[in-house]
């Protein structure tokens, strides 16, 4: 139902997870952090959170509700006329008949989904809908339905980064929020080990091997971090840079990686799509950790170039090797300021509050 609300107003709230994969099993990538956080900092200011999400999921002490069913297939690997398939027994048409039951419990509800069902249910519900769309465009389908939530609904299409907003057809009518972290977990490391960091779910998209080439040029030893989702894009990689002096430790846990990552005399990012954001480079940053990325998506938005880290010419492997160079002429100290000053839990905090009160109150601002 709608509310009027003022900024002191608890609001109840209903975040729908991801249809991918339990939270905490690392499947639903950077939007499992991006939830925990969300949620763990509305918390904290008294609203009332409840988390609604795939049987199997932790939510980190939050109130939840896990729904069984089948999963979606990954978005990133349909291709951009990929028909809308909703298998038997779907966990995300069960998530979201869940909501709609419930519906009247809450002042709003929160989708991670990047899935087309949410979206096109939204004009069933009584109750608002906020989407945080947490990729850029991947499908015709998507885009589509998207689009249409944007048209009927002005301002409930959240995104990251203007990078990301801009692939699609109505970026202007995409409300940029950034992204947020909680400090307190990521401690700020002066001395750096020798090595440098990658840190990402290991598949094609990501562009791993440029960094494990750029490894095996340059010499310099590399941590790879992250979940495993493509083994024989792994094994390749394994075949085509014998002589790299890489490591893989693993899918960590939050406090498990950023006890890695904070050792790094840099974290490489090479993403061959536009990420929509890229938490990890504000993970790398808020311990004082440079990032050298290519120039593409919400990192190129997050790195200031010579400051936090260097920006590379996207694809050119050659850019790392330089950067990779460079990296006395970053202050370490300066790459936490800039976290604590932008990318703080509070400050998305701030920005994910006024985007629900704006929605409440049917006010729009970009
Ligand atoms: N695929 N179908 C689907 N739905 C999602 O919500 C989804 C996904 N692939 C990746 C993903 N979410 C997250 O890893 C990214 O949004 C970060």
């Amino acid at each position: 139902m709608a509310t009027t609300t003022s900024p002191n107003k608890s609001l109840k709230l209903l975040f729908v997870s991801n249809p991918i994969g339990p939270l905490g099993s690392g499947l639903g990538g950077g939007v499992e952090l991006t939830l925990r956080n969300i949620a763990t900092e509305l918390h904290q200011r008294g609203h009332s959170i409840k988390i609604v999400a795939t049987k199997g999921s932790t939510a980190w002490g939050r109130p939840l509700v896990e729904i069984a069913g089948a999963p979606q297939i990954s978005a990133q690997t349909q291709g951009r006329d990929a028909p809308v398939i909703i298998p038997a027994s779907s966990v995300l048409a069960n998530l979201w008949d869940y909501v709609r039951q419930v519906q009247n419990d809450y002042d709003l509800i929160f989708n991670f989904a990047y899935d087309w069902l949410p979206f096109y249910l939204t004009p069933f519900f009584t109750c608002p809908v906020a989407h945080l769309v947490s990729m850029g465009s991947l499908t015709e389908a998507m885009d589509q339905i998207i689009e249409q939530v944007a048209t009927r609904f002005p301002g409930t299409i959240g995104v990251h980064s203007h990078a990301q907003a801009a692939t699609f057809a109505f970026a202007d009518r995409c409300r940029c929020l950034g992204n947020g972290i909680d400090l307190s977990v990521y401690d700020f490391c002066a001395e750096p080990a020798s090595w440098v960091g990658w840190v990402g779910r290991i598949a094609p998209e990501k562009g791993l091997e440029d960094a494990v080439a750029a490894s095996q040029i340059t010499g310099i030893s590399m941590k790879i971090m992250g979940f495993l989702e493509n083994e024989a894009y792994w094994q390749q990689i394994l075949r085509d840079y014998p002589n790299a002096p890489v490591e893989y430790e693993g899918f960590l846990s939050t406090t498990e990686l950023q006890q890695r990552l904070r050792q790094c005399r840099s974290l490489l990012m090479t993403p061959r799509w536009v990420e929509a954001f890229g938490n990890v480079a504000i993970e790398a940053l808020a311990c004082g950790v440079p990032v050298i990325a290519y120039r593409r998506g919400g990192p190129a938005e997050i790195v200031e170039d010579g400051k936090t880290g260097f920006l590379v010419e996207p694809d050119s492997v050659a850019g790392l090797v330089e950067a990779m160079g460079k990296l006395d002429q970053i202050e370490r100290h300066v790459c936490r300021q800039r976290v604590e000053a932008q990318y703080s839990a509070k400050a998305m905090g701030d920005r994910i509050e006024q985007w629900f009160l704006d929605i409440l109150s049917g006010r729009q601002s970009s």
